[in-house]
């Protein structure tokens, strides 16, 4: 058994989870479920991030202790995972004790090395970004990020001396081909680090935020928001508090993020671990974002759509089939409610709605509703064994698209068995075959129908858990049990199997 370690962002909770968010989770979903279903052991951890100044000025706009401000809004993260059926296994909130005591413990290692240093900060700070900028790093006197205001500091804080630790970098990316992805993500940090880095600064005087982390070796001080947030990847698999946790998992397999946060992701968190005497994560995937009229969903942009409403209107399992089918894992996408409907009523509802309906109506109406039995397949024509050769490649199929993390490509392939399989019955049509009494090919066909169905209905489930069962109930299969690659094997059907043929699973809507 291998162990699987899988990580989301920890979201800010300043205001609502948006559909960035919801991608992220369900990304990590998807492959979580996958790697479970493979049969390795795995740990997937989520999670909000809650200190820093961008946090304490939503509290303050609402009049509010941060602390209360933060437990009133983690709940909405929570609340929205469930619908999502986001099967993590943590969930870390930044506040918590045992976070706080890890952060505690690093910096204090972190001082007692000398790789941090006091200092004076003079430069300019991105709220919304929580990020530090030099003058010449600002475009039009803006952040070179986000493009809004910065506004000037000059205080004494704690440096981190991240360029000690440059060269190590880059000769561990140069020598580890796949630890960002992808490629084009890999090639932005190393010519990012063709520059010599600035040292980073850690901490923020308390007089000016407070809403920190201590910092052990000085009451002056709290921890900069994404220094803390960086670390709970450790903290959540049992750094400094429970070994063998920690031993098990640690290093992740994936970090998966948003491209936004890629530098944080690929400079300054694999130095910190290498400071700290950790390996780095094994690899970091940045994902592209999806876009609104042109520009990147945000909170602040105020261009967000809610997820809840579109579950609401449309189904949790079309809101993740259109995300995760969409794009190409990897690049932007440009979310619209038309496209969402166009995926719904062509892929959901046409092509594996009525493949399901239409073949549980036929074994209903010549089988009496059970899975008839089939002669060996040395009986098959040309265009069944095209079918069951599909069928068969379609595990094979999934895993190398997996091992890469492309969704999009592993739903494309079952929904080419999904559409070979609506040809096949236009092909063989079965009525012809009813009417001309050909009882074994029918029995034959039905079969293979329902095998695929099956199929299909095991290799979903990563991707759309809910329709997945339903398909299993409608099969006759019973309580769905823990699902594994053998049952993508062909013929494991039993005939006499009583369906329980329901509703579509997809109506069609009109826009
Ligand atoms: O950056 N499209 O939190 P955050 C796709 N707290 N994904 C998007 C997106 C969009 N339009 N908008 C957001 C932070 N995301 C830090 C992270 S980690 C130790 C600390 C997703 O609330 C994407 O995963 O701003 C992005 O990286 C993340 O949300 C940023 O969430």
């Amino acid at each position: 058994m291998m162990k699987f370690y899988i990580t989301t962002p920890l979201y800010y909770v300043n205001g609502n989870p948006h559909i960035g968010h919801s991608y992220t989770n369900i990304a990590c979903d998807a492959l979580a479920r996958y790697r479970r279903f493979r049969g390795d052991e795995v740990l997937f951890t989520t999670g909000t991030d809650e200190h820093g100044q961008k946090i304490k000025e939503a509290a303050d706009a609402k009049g509010m202790e941060p602390s209360k401000f933060v437990d009133n809004v983690v709940p909405r993260f929570k609340a929205l995972w469930k619908k999502l059926n986001i099967s993590y296994d943590d969930f870390i909130r930044t506040t918590e004790k045992r976070h706080g005591e890890v952060v505690k413990k690093l910096l204090e290692m972190f001082y007692k090395n000398g790789d941090l240093y006091e200092g004076e900060y003079s430069g300019w700070y991105c709220t919304p970004c929580e990020s530090f900028w030099t003058g010449t790093q600002l475009v039009d006197g803006n952040c070179p990020d986000c493009k809004r205001p910065v506004e000037h500091i000059k205080e004494k804080n704690f440096f981190f001396r991240i360029s000690k630790y440059q060269k190590w970098l880059i000769d561990y990316i140069d020598s580890h081909e796949d630890f960002i992805l992808p490629k084009i993500r890999r090639n932005e940090v190393l010519s990012f680090l063709k520059m010599p880095l600035n040292d980073l600064c850690i901490s923020r005087p308390r007089n000016r935020l407070s809403w920190g982390i201590d910092i052990p070796f000085s009451k002056d001080h709290v921890t900069y928001v994404w220094f803390d947030a960086l670390i709970n990847y450790i903290t959540v698999c049992g750094y400094g508090y429970d070994p063998a946790k920690f031993k098990k998992f640690w290093p992740a397999d994936v970090h998966m993020i948003g491209k936004d946060i890629l530098r944080m992701h690929a400079i300054n968190w694999p130095i910190m671990l290498h400071a700290a005497g950790l390996e780095p994560p094994r690899r970091i995937f940045a994902h592209g974002w999806w876009k609104m009229g042109g520009a990147k969903m945000s909170k602040s942009k105020g261009n967000i759509i809610d997820p809840v409403e579109m579950v609401d209107r449309f189904g949790v399992d079309a809101y993740r089939f259109f995300l995760l089918r969409e794009v190409p894992f990897g690049v932007d996408g440009s979310f619209s409610e038309e496209a969402l409907i166009s995926r719904i009523n062509s892929d959901l509802a046409n092509d594996l709605g009525n493949l399901l309906h239409r073949t549980l109506s036929m074994i209903d109406k010549y089988f009496s509703g059970k899975v008839p039995k089939r002669r060996s397949l040395k009986y098959v024509d040309e265009v069944t064994r095209n079918l069951v050769d599909k069928a068969k490649g379609l595990g094979p199929e999934i895993t190398s698209a997996m091992d890469r993390i492309n969704f999009s490509q592993a739903i494309a392939a079952i929904w080419v068995l999904v559409n070979t399989a609506n040809k096949f019955i236009e092909q063989k049509a079965p009525w012809r075959l009813s009417k001309e009494n050909k009882t074994q090919e029918l029995q034959d066909m039905m079969y293979d129908l329902y095998e695929v169905l099956r199929i299909v209905s095991v290799s979903l489930w990563p991707f759309l858990p809910m329709t997945s069962e339903e398909m299993t109930r409608q099969l006759g299969l019973g309580e769905t049990k823990k699902r594994s690659p053998k049952d993508l094997s062909w013929g494991l059907a039993k005939s006499g199997t009583k369906i329980n043929k329901g509703k579509p699973l997809f109506p069609r809507i009109e826009s």
